[in-house]
């Protein structure tokens, strides 16, 4: 028992600077592209996941604020799967396809002559 009490508390010791590590959380904001309350739901529903722990995105500047791992993922990721879901970003910009398909009020590139 003795042995087994040694064991536990040698692997606690072990193991807790790995967590620590993993629990680091930072935090970056960037421009979002984006027009409405649909959008902000969709940016930040892209931004559910396990290596974010909150991401909030404002509609009047566009600018997004994410917390998120460094140790799991990485902020190009982060700008890749807001492309993903049809939100282009200053590093990743949306596939034509997926911006095609979004609701009306969300096509924020109206103004844009090119498209
Ligand atoms: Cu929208």
């Amino acid at each position: 028992m003795r042995t087994i009490l040694f064991a536990f508390v040698a692997l606690s010791l072990f193991a807790f600077p790995a967590t620590a590590q993993e629990a680091k959380v930072a935090e970056t904001s960037f421009k979002v592209f984006g027009n409405c309350n649909m959008c902000k739901n969709r940016i930040e529903k892209a931004m559910k996941i396990k290596e974010v722990e909150k991401a909030s995105w404002n509609k009047q500047t566009k600018m997004l604020t994410v917390s998120y791992r460094p140790a799991a993922i990485s902020v190009d990721s982060l700008h890749q799967r807001l492309a993903a879901v049809g939100h282009d970003t200053p590093k990743a910009i949306a596939p034509d396809s997926v911006y095609d398909e979004l609701p009306g009020c969300c096509l924020y590139r109206d103004n844009d002559s090119t498209h």
